[in-house]
């Protein structure tokens, strides 16, 4: 292997993990500064990536004409992951408007010409760079989603296999008994719903803030689903989180949630637990959790 085709290599292997790196850490996060960033190497490496797919598709057709059974396996396979990583790219960008489409077409074909360059390193991280912040796209919030305004047109979404119970307004159990909401001062919060499937909304929630439950001091506080879906949260963070039972004005529907749900400000979706039947008040500290849903 020469010189230009180990620094494509490498180049390539390198954007792979840092893609998928990203693309991981991406989900977790839902502060706009971090995701900015976060959301921001993503793409840029991804487009990097599309950048050396003709580099390195030659390479793949040069190593297919030598020997040797295992290096042919890791171009294609490095090969591929660049293809795949370019449909996800078109993919992403699907639903944008056609004005931006057409400024994206003769963008990637100038990058064709640009091959030479685009083999130096720097060439690459710059390129990408740049590509980030043409490409389209820049309508969506820091963490890649796009917006949904109207409260009765978001989403009905589950993590995974969740089914849609539907569940009487029984009272919500927590240590030591059970607490009737509709008893409790209601508060109302504006905040961000983002799935990491590509939508936010920003609505009204009211409901009980959980540090008005009167729970007893602990280190984490674990929110339950009637599904056994359940994520904790740090005690500090009562007074944000919100038991909310109405959405815009309305009694939530059995699809967001009903009777209650969690309004987790700040976080992002897989973190504001549905169909809520209990609270607990645990020792181990918020973290002490799978980092997903694992239903
Ligand atoms: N019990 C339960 N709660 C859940 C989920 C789930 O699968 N099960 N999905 C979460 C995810 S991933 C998101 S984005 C939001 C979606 O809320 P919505 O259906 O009201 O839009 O609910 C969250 N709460
Ligand atoms: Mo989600």
């Amino acid at each position: 292997m020469n010189g230009a085709a180990r620094t494509v290599n490498v180049t390539v292997l390198v954007l792979i993990v840092t893609v998928t790196a990203s693309g991981v850490l991406a989900f977790a996060v839902g502060t706009p500064g971090l995701a900015q960033w976060v959301v921001g190497v993503h793409g840029a490496s991804g487009l990097g990536l599309l950048l050396l797919l003709p580099a390195k598709s030659r390479i793949v057709r040069r190593g297919l004409r030598r020997p040797g059974r295992s290096r042919k396996v890791m171009g294609l396979a490095l090969a591929g992951f660049a293809l795949l990583a370019a449909a996800h790219v078109v993919v992403h960008h699907r639903t944008r408007d056609r004005a931006r489409r057409a400024r994206w077409r003769p963008l990637v074909r100038r990058t064709d010409v640009d091959r030479r360059r685009a083999l130096l390193g720097t060439g690459v991280v710059a390129g990408s760079a740049l590509l980030w912040l043409v490409a389209p796209g820049r309508e969506r919030r820091e963490t890649g989603s796009h917006g949904i305004a109207d409260a009765t047109a978001v989403p009905v979404t589950q993590w995974m296999f969740d089914p849609v119970p539907r569940l009487p307004g029984r009272p919500l159990r927590v240590p030591g008994g059970e607490v009737d909401l509709a008893a409790l001062p209601p508060t109302t919060v504006r905040a961000v719903l983002d799935c990491t499937g590509g939508w936010y909304t920003e609505q009204e929630w009211r409901g009980v803030r959980v540090a008005d439950l009167g729970l007893p001091a602990g280190a984490s506080v674990d929110v339950v689903s009637a599904t056994g879906y359940r994520r904790r949260f740090p005690a500090a963070e009562a007074g944000t989180l919100l038991l909310a039972t109405h959405l815009a004005g309305r009694r939530l529907t059995a699809g967001h949630g009903a009777p209650v749900r969690l309004v987790a400000p700040g976080r992002r979706g897989f973190w504001w637990v549905k169909w809520v039947v209990a609270v607990e008040v645990v020792d181990e500290p918020w973290w002490w959790q799978p980092p997903f849903p694992l239903q």
